[in-house]
């Protein structure tokens, strides 16, 4: 029988990071690069550190798990993930890690919809594996939440379920 509280592995990565840069961007195509530059933006004019990187949940799978799996480790409090078309990416960080995860469904040259097929694989994930959806294309957005997430004290995440 599950214990009603259970201690987190996130509570004992925590206290090693605080040097990496607070925001991780991803992307699952360099093609998509410039639709969440206006997040990068953003998030220098508030002075708050990120990084970019452009990683494939299709492609690069393991490189994926890999990012998601140690973000926190490295000090990333909040991780934006864009994609477009079957835009697994946010989903697939999300099940690597228990940091806030903000999805950008992005619109791309094959879109369904203008970005429907996006936004829909983003906001459709199964209970326990929460991903935040912004709107199509809404990567301001997205660096705007993570700033007021990450404005919320900035101590421990909860260790708590
Ligand atoms: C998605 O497929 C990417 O996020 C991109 O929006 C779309 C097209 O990718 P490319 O064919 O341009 O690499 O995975």
């Amino acid at each position: 029988m599950q214990p009603e509280t259970q201690t987190e592995p996130l509570a004992e990565l925590f206290q090693f990071g605080e040097r990496g840069p607070l925001v991780g961007i991803l992307v699952g195509s360099e093609s998509d690069r410039e639709r969440v530059e206006p997040a990068m933006q953003e998030l220098d004019d508030r002075g708050i550190s990120h990084e970019f990187h452009v990683l494939s949940a299709h492609r690069d799978p393991r490189a994926v798990a890999e990012y998601a799996s140690t973000a926190a480790l490295r000090g990333v409090r909040v991780i934006i993930a864009g994609a477009g078309m079957a835009a697994a990416l946010p989903g697939v960080v999300a099940a690597y890690t228990e940091l806030p995860v903000i999805g950008v469904p992005l619109r791309s040259s094959k879109s369904i919809g203008d970005g429907m097929d996006a936004l829909l694989s983003i906001v459709q994930m199964p209970p326990g594996v929460p991903v935040a959806c912004v709107s199509v294309d809404g990567a301001r957005n997205a660096a705007i939440l993570a700033a007021r997430i990450l404005a919320q004290g900035g101590g421990m995440p909860t260790a708590e379920v």
